[in-house]
């Protein structure tokens, strides 16, 4: 029992440590909310309608990521609420990580 709440407390030291770090505006890959709309497995592209992107200057909009990775695909259906971390590569936006909100 006791090692057990010890891990616990790592783990909250950890999530606190993470939180504070971004709301003082310093996690320049913060994730970002959203919710699915489509999945393209052709292009390799999701849709996405996300809530503000701060560390790429974006309002709230639906728009189109492309993929780092294919596996990314079937990680999400359409309808889906997401968590997703988004960088900027050679003027794309590419979606290098994404995980379902359960
Ligand atoms: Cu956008």
């Amino acid at each position: 029992m006791r090692s057990w709440n010890r891990k616990l407390c790592v783990v909250g030291a950890m999530i606190a440590a993470a939180v504070s770090f971004g709301a003082a505006g310093q996690a320049v890959m913060d994730l970002a909310d959203g919710v699915v709309r489509k999945v393209d497995k052709d292009a390799r592209k999701i849709t996405i309608r996300h809530g503000e992107i701060r560390h790429l200057d974006m309002p709230p909009m639906t728009m189109v990521f492309q993929v780092k990775d294919p596996a990314m695909l079937e990680q999400v259906q359409p309808g889906e609420k997401v968590q997703f971390r988004v960088e900027k590569s050679g003027g794309a936006m590419v979606l290098t990580e994404i995980r379902p909100v359960r």
